[in-house]
């Protein structure tokens, strides 16, 4: 399916629901906020559904007040629900189950299962957030000139594009994500300042999670894989419940012969864990042998009911099949 089709789906539909993946990052916010400014924009009655609140980070998007965790299913009279950057239908923040309408699905991780009546899956994308940005000229919605509402798009889809990239720097980047990065910058995107707004304005509890964690980073399979645990106890004592440690991994991952990290942290239920390579292993295989899933290089998965000590032996046994 090709997105000139899904934006005449888009176009046809009158009460659109846009939802993402749960412990929502900034591609999947950034995407969303940036298709439901613009289809604003374009007159459409699009809403949020989501089960969470945006994190703190990204609070500072247009609309980003409206992703409270109020609206957890479609409302009455939906007749489309866009999930955006969500490989697995287990893993979209909002009840669907009761949801007769059309779905479609824009995503660019490996693992889809396209669970949408519409997929356009493209795992060549660095973030979904670039597919927005073409979606929204299929729409025809015009980019080039600099308007206050362009720039606010921009800044939603600029934040997807730095966050899954590492800010350019992974190897999913590719031309087509700095040419789309120009063309924001050209209709007023401030890449400094969406560049502050993300990263330098951490609270400081989360800087002394960063500490606590890693000065407990401890080295296993002869130093190639960089495990950081992170349990209910240190979460609670410092006030923090759904902490984003994307940036925790990424310091794990830059140890000299480090070739995987991971950050498992403790919740109610068991274990979540976020995976990170750094070169040629692929972590979504190692995700997806534990129920995850995810791309090649960050990929994540939950092991329900296990402690922090289970989880690990299971991370690190699928870690060594892997790698050996
Ligand atoms: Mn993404």
């Amino acid at each position: 399916m090709a997105l000139r089709e899904i934006s005449k789906v888009i176009i046809e539909s009158n009460k659109i629901g846009i939802t993402f993946h749960t412990s929502p990052d900034g591609d999947a916010i950034g995407s969303t906020l940036g298709l439901l400014n613009g289809l604003r924009e374009m007159g459409k009655d699009a809403y949020i559904i989501s089960r969470e609140v945006i994190p703190n980070n990204l609070s500072f998007l247009p609309l980003g007040c409206e992703i409270d965790g109020t609206i957890k299913a479609p409302i009455y009279g939906t007749d489309l629900v866009i999930v955006l950057d969500c490989g697995n239908v287990d893993r979209i923040c909002a009840d669907l189950d009761q949801y007769d309408g059309t779905i479609i699905n824009i995503d660019h991780h490996v693992t889809n299962e396209k669970y949408g009546k519409y997929n356009y899956i493209d795992n060549k994308a660095a973030a979904t957030a670039e597919l927005i940005y073409i979606l929204l000229k299929e729409l025809n919605f015009v980019f080039n000139e600099e308007a206050e509402s362009v720039e606010e798009i921009g800044n939603c889809i600029y934040t997807g594009l730095v966050t899954d990239t590492g800010s350019f720097r992974h190897s999913n980047v590719t031309k087509r994500t700095h040419s789309i990065a120009g063309e924001l910058i050209s209709c007023g995107v401030k890449n400094s300042k969406v560049h502050n707004s993300l990263f330098d304005n951490r609270p400081l509890s989360k800087v002394k999670l960063m500490g606590q964690s890693l000065s407990n980073v401890e080295l296993l399979c002869d130093g190639k894989v960089a495990y950081i645990e992170i349990s209910m106890k240190t979460l609670e004592e410092l006030n923090l419940s759904h902490v984003d440690t994307s940036d925790i991994i990424s310091i794990a991952l830059s140890i000299e012969n480090v070739e995987v990290a991971v950050v498992a942290k403790e919740a109610e239920d068991g274990v979540k864990a976020s995976l990170r390579s750094k070169n040629k292993v692929n972590v979504s295989h190692i995700a997806e042998s534990l129920g995850g899933g995810g791309h090649i290089k960050a990929a994540g998965l939950k092991i329900t009911g296990s402690s922090l000590e289970q989880a690990k032996v299971k991370i690190i046994n699928s870690i060594e099949k892997e790698i050996c």
